[in-house]
């Protein structure tokens, strides 16, 4: 299908621009664009010695069924940053911030993003959007179970109108748990604005007038007490942001 090339196209793309046979660490992340990339990394290289840190049991599936050898995060020398960390993500706005966590691996994902020297978002262009929770309705948050109504009730105070326990459907009766044996809430909110709209006087930023800026939001909602972390995964440094859209990565060409 279109979406299925455009997924591997972006694969192919992101290891080709990013990925070297040299590399000592790579990050791999979760859900099924990731799939791709590791077929990509396979075709490029036979290092028997990169070692791969995945971000959950589905991204240790994935590595460890394509041959590849895993690491875990936690085994990682003190200090010792990663080559280079692809993932997928939920959504992605025009400063490259993402929305992730529609796979429950947001936590780990986070964990392996941040200890690599770049992330490499590797994103078709469904989830190419100009700001966040564009088509993309609602915000993972990794919650503490015991602390979930209180999180709740915080997050309708800073705006949103229906945050919700995600439950397994149809894999599972009742709330789902994820690698950490945490809840997800899934919170929706208006349209977030990027560092340019408020820039520009769009709106405050802060929420008081219903509308906030990404990097506020992910910081407000990363301070309530129970919550363990947010899917919003922002502040790639301008530079680099701007080198991957201008590698239209985000783009199925
Ligand atoms: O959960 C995540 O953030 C994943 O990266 C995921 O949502 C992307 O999944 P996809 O590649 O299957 O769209």
């Amino acid at each position: 299908t279109g979406i299925e090339a455009a997924k591997r196209k972006a694969a192919i793309r992101a290891v080709e621009e990013h990925f070297s046979p040299d590399f000592s660490y790579v990050g791999i992340g979760s859900g099924t664009t990731i799939i791709y990339v590791v077929e990509a990394i396979k075709e490029r290289s036979t290092n028997p010695n990169i070692l791969f840190v995945p971000t959950g049991y589905q991204s240790r599936q994935v590595v460890t069924q394509a041959g590849l050898t895993p690491i875990a995060f936690d085994s990682l020398p003190e200090g010792k940053m990663l080559d280079v960390a692809f993932d997928g993500a939920d959504e992605v706005d025009e400063d490259l911030n993402c929305i992730k966590g529609g796979g429950a691996c947001l936590f780990q994902e986070k964990l392996v993003a941040e200890r690599a020297k770049k992330f490499v978002c590797v994103a078709d262009y469904r989830k190419d959007q100009p700001r966040l929770l564009s088509k993309w309705p609602t915000i993972p948050i990794e919650v503490a179970p015991i602390s979930i109504n209180t999180v709740l009730r915080s997050l309708r105070l800073l705006g949103s109108p229906n945050p919700h326990v995600r439950t397994g459907l149809l894999a599972k009766a009742g709330p789902l748990k994820t690698d950490q044996d945490f809840f997800i809430i899934d919170a929706p909110f208006p349209v977030l604005l990027t560092a340019k709209d408020t820039a520009l006087g769009l709106g405050a930023g802060d929420g008081t007038d219903g509308k906030w800026e990404v990097e506020r939001l992910s910081k407000e909602i990363n301070q309530i007490t129970g919550v363990l972390e947010v899917g919003l995964f922002c502040g790639l440094d301008g530079v680099q942001a701007e080198a991957l859209r201008d590698q239209g990565l985000g783009k199925a060409s």
